[in-house]
């Protein structure tokens, strides 16, 4: 049951308890501990990505197969717009938790890379990677990493469309897409082929009635079965798989903390909620963690 009544430090200093005295911290993220790094979350009305695109024309297969261009412009959108951003305060407050004597492992269901960037190691990315891409024939299991771009002929391609296309993004705005949908102002070859069978190649990321990778989710069940304290930070927790990730831990016995401004399905089955941005109440329980016992 959540914890009710407490103030925000009051929270917050109980976070601080809990991670000094965890042995197998981990956490679950979603897009609010990206949204301090200025990236729109899915559900947040209508400045949420769902809010301004449909879901079912964007992010799932049968969306893929229907219209590849729109789809692969709007990843290549979002990519650009990534390229423009850096971790937040809370990507590296998680991040220095894995330099504690407990380490600590992050579950994301983001795509954007940014645990990494802000130095964690210790990453599940349980909805793929928004920076690789694959056969979307399956034909062979190898990613392509744009990053690669110099050295990989295939992601320079992808490389230059995704300019092209964040350029066309920021001068027509939304207009974009439907000139994209309708035929017009396509980057040229986009979306960029694989080149063992001549396939689209597809982002590498779990859309909706598509299984999440295997050895991704199968980690992060025992994870979750094995922790003592769980975080879920920054998500809606309606999502699944993924959403049941800190309601296996709490029965599991962990104590499960949810930091999020806003109420969510998991608040009523978390022990401690804090209603906070995710940068502030993980920088703000790491700064007392940091001064030690008594001194919290
Ligand atoms: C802040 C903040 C700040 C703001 N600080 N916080 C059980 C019941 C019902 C349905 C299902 C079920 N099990 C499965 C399903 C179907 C479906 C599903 O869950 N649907 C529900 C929506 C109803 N799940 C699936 O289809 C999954 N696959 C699957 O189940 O496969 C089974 C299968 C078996 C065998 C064969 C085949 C299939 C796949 C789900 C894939 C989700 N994909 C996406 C897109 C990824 C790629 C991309 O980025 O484009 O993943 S959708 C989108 O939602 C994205 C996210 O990772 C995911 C979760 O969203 P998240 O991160 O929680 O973000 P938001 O926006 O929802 O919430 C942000 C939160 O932050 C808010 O609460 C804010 O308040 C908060 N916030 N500022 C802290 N500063
Ligand atoms: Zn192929």
């Amino acid at each position: 049951m959540a914890a009710t009544g407490q103030s925000p430090e009051q929270s917050i200093k109980r976070l601080a308890e809990l991670l000094a005295g965890a042995r197998r911290p981990a956490a679950l993220t979603g897009a609010g501990i990206s949204a301090e790094s200025g990236i729109p979350t899915f559900r947040s009305g209508d400045s949420g990505f769902w809010g301004r695109f449909s879901p079912q024309d964007l992010a799932t297969p049968q969306a893929f197969a229907a219209d590849p261009l729109l789809v692969w412009c709007w990843y290549a959108w979002r990519r650009a717009q990534l390229a423009e951003v850096q971790p937040n305060a809370g990507h590296k407050a998680l991040a220095e938790l894995e330099h504690r004597p407990a380490g600590f492992t992050v579950i994301t269901q983001n795509v954007d890379g940014l645990h990494q960037a802000a130095g964690s190691r210790n990453v599940i990315e349980v909805h793929g990677s928004i920076t690789a891409v694959r056969c979307s024939a399956d034909c062979t299991p190898r990613r392509y990493r744009l990053h690669e771009r110099e050295t990989d002929p295939t992601a320079a391609t992808a490389f230059g469309a995704d300019r092209e296309v964040a350029q066309l993004v920021a001068e027509r705005g939304d207009e974009a897409f439907a000139l994209i949908r309708e035929g017009h102002a396509i980057p040229s070859g986009v979306p960029p082929v694989c080149p063992s069978c001549g396939a689209y190649l597809r982002p590498d990321v779990v859309w909706f009635g598509e299984e999440l990778p295997i050895e991704a989710i199968n980690r992060s069940y025992k994870l979750a079965e094995r922790a003592d304290v769980f975080l879920a930070v920054g998500t809606s927790a309606v999502v699944y798989p993924a959403a049941g990730l800190p309601e296996l831990a709490g029965a599991a016995g962990a104590v499960v903390v949810e930091i999020n401004p806003e109420p969510t399905p998991l608040s009523n089955q978390a022990d401690l909620s804090i209603r906070s941005g995710a940068g502030s109440a993980l920088s703000a329980a790491l700064e007392l963690l940091d001064r030690g016992p008594g001194r919290a």
